[in-house]
């Protein structure tokens, strides 16, 4: 049985609350590093190579140069438990709940890699993605640098207050994203950033030659109910009747920009992860 990750973070103070209340978002340097950082970089890496289904992992892809790459992961956390106990117990869900005003609970996680030469996301708000409740709170753990240049968040302060007007896909109608003022948030590995639901927020391609990878976990008030096998039933069920597009589909709007591989591909990708374990 493996030792849990120990972080360097325990809690918000007064001035960090008071920043996430005008701002919608937060960042919390520190939260991971040394060891236990390496550990978290290694079990990623891990997560990566397994063959969609594995451990009750959701492997999703995308193509980079013609090239089938892994773009997200989810369900993590019943297949690992080192990340199961980062997610529900100790400081995260502590902050979590600081955060909310409440006890909290997780309602989803996932990795988002953004590989070299990988895809972007289009302005968005979360909230329209999760469904049951209105509001959540999202985490990001930086597992790489994220940087202007490899892709880091784009957010726009204090507008976490509503729904903004959508697009088919369900990102922020163009004409409204052109007008806000949008911050690029470049964070370190093991720092966090933390972001309402409401939140407005982008990301642009990594242009770089490193990967830049992120943990993402969102909370809902334990009030409302552990919703997680009940987000990823839906997901799986609004996936089985989805209609087939350009894009790669990792979410419940259309928010992520990256192609597309055809099941062929995927499936000649997989048999070599498998060969190669
Ligand atoms: O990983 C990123 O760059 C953006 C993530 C995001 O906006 C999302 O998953 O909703």
């Amino acid at each position: 049985m493996s030792e849990p990750l120990v972080a360097g973070v325990d809690g918000l103070d007064s001035a960090m609350l008071a920043a996430w209340e005008r701002d919608g978002y937060l960042h919390v340097p520190g939260f991971l590093s040394g060891s236990d950082l390496a550990k978290l970089v290694s079990l990623v890496d891990e997560i990566g190579r397994t063959p969609d289904g594995d451990r009750e992992l959701l492997q999703h892809y995308e193509l980079v140069d013609d090239e089938v790459r892994i773009c997200r992961s989810e369900h993590l956390i019943d297949g690992h438990q080192l990340l199961r106990e980062l997610l529900t117990e100790g400081s995260m869900v502590a902050m979590a709940s600081q955060l909310l005003g409440e006890p909290a609970v997780l309602y989803k996680e996932k990795i988002n890699y953004k590989l070299a030469g990988g895809a972007g996301f289009s302005p968005h708000q979360d909230a329209p993605a999760y469904p049951f409740i209105d509001t959540h709170t999202t985490c990001m753990l930086a597992i790489d640098d994220a940087t202007a240049i490899n892709g880091c968040l784009d957010v726009v302060s204090g507008m976490h207050g509503e729904l903004l007007p959508m697009d088919d896909a369900g990102c922020i109608r163009s004409d409204v994203a052109d007008q806000m003022q949008w911050l690029p948030t470049p964070i370190a590995a093991g720092d966090l950033l933390w972001f309402h639901s409401r939140a407005p927020h982008r990301s642009g391609p990594n242009r770089s030659e490193h990967d830049r990878r992120g943990l993402f976990c969102t909370y809902n008030a334990a009030s409302h109910g552990d919703l997680r096998h009940r987000y990823y039933e839906e997901k799986l069920e609004q996936f089985a009747h989805g209609t087939e597009g350009d894009t790669t589909r990792v979410s419940l709007i259309g928010d992520f920009q990256g192609r597309r591989p055809s099941a062929s591909q995927i499936a000649d990708h997989e048999r070599r992860l498998r060969e190669q374990a």
